[in-house]
């Protein structure tokens, strides 16, 4: 990470402990785990612990280094699986999540989210506009409502009332890709945007709790109301406490067809390695449709901190951290 990114970085670190009513981090410690997260096996993230966090593609090591940052002021895995969202949600210059990502083909940015935590229990919201943290509305449709999912309007309505505040996720850069889109209105979603897309996280605390999440701007120039499998339970995410978790990036819609991240899960309590589960999920979607052009990856973490990643194409990577530091992951393919 250059310098002036590192900076942007630690500040939206502090905007995140801030967001979460932690207690305000000190510059050290901010410095201390973005460097044992910016290169693998590094210390610094203290004392051991079974403390495990996966999240896919390269903006997962800032999430990861959020994650751990809110462990150490005493977090859950729930908590990790937030602030990683959050940070990566708040990055104007990624493409695929929260503010700056790609808009619908009507020019409208509409975000999609869920979360499960180390009891099952379950929250998730979609086609959320103007508001930039649906992981964290998400949350709290788990822990303070007696729903699971809420969509568009309601969901939006709800995180006004929680004191969300709204704002315009469409940036210079995002505004511009679209107008230049516009031009052919050619719709071919792409995959593994410059390795930074829809982000899954699963994480371990060091008492042995799994949580996991998904936040994603969904496909660049989808149609008005597309909604896809990042806040489908079962789909883009799924938590079993006594078993593992599981996530998924790429194309939703082969995603929601084969229920992937549930089937990942299923396939580690019948006695599959994360790594195995992850290939058969993959496999499943090779064998029922044509996958040439299209991408899906999964990422999956069992209960005692085993992992494994794997997906249909060249190009998927993921970032794993614990204690003693973090690193990229290429996933295998194919
Ligand atoms: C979707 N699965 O909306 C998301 C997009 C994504 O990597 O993951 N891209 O279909």
């Amino acid at each position: 990470m250059g310098k002036a990114n590192r900076r942007d970085f630690l500040k939206r670190l502090a905007a995140t402990g801030a967001a979460l009513g932690l207690a305000p981090w000190s510059i050290e410690s901010m410095l201390q785990a973005s460097a044992s997260t910016s290169a693998s096996a590094s210390p610094g993230l203290g004392a051991s612990g079974k403390a495990t966090m996966l999240s896919t593609w390269n903006h997962g090591i800032e999430a990861n280094a959020a994650g751990f940052l809110a462990l150490q002021q005493g977090g859950t895995a729930m908590d990790m699986v937030e602030a990683g969202a959050r940070i990566v949600e708040s990055d104007a210059t990624g493409l695929s999540v929260g503010i700056g990502g790609l808009p619908d083909r009507d020019g409208h940015v509409t975000l999609d989210a869920c979360c499960m935590d180390h009891t099952g229990n379950a929250g998730s919201v979609c086609f959320v506009q103007g508001l930039p943290h649906p992981l964290s509305l998400a949350r709290k449709v788990m822990e303070d409502t007696p729903h699971v999912m809420l969509a568009g309007a309601g969901a939006e309505q709800y995180g006004q009332e929680l004191g969300m505040t709204r704002r315009d996720l469409l940036t210079e850069t995002s505004r511009r890709a679209w107008e230049e889109w516009r031009k052919t209105s050619n719709y071919e979603p792409v995959i593994n945007i410059e390795n930074h897309d829809t982000i899954g996280i699963l994480a371990l605390d060091d008492s042995g709790r799994l949580s996991g999440g998904c936040t994603t701007s969904g496909l660049a120039y989808k149609m008005h109301g597309r909604v896809g499998d990042s806040p489908i339970l079962g789909a883009g995410l799924f938590v079993d406490p006594q078993v593992g978790g599981a996530t998924a990036t790429g194309l939703g819609e082969a995603v929601m067809k084969t229920v992937g991240s549930f089937l990942v899960v299923e396939l580690m309590r019948n006695g599959e390695t994360p790594q195995q589960a992850c290939e058969e999920a993959v496999h499943r979607i090779m064998e029922g449709m044509p996958t040439d052009d299209l991408q899906v990856g999964y990422l999956a973490l069992s209960h005692d901190g085993n992992f494994g990643g794997h997906a249909i194409h060249e190009g998927f990577n993921f970032a794993r951290t614990t204690r003693q530091g973090g690193s990229m992951i290429d996933a295998s393919h194919g």
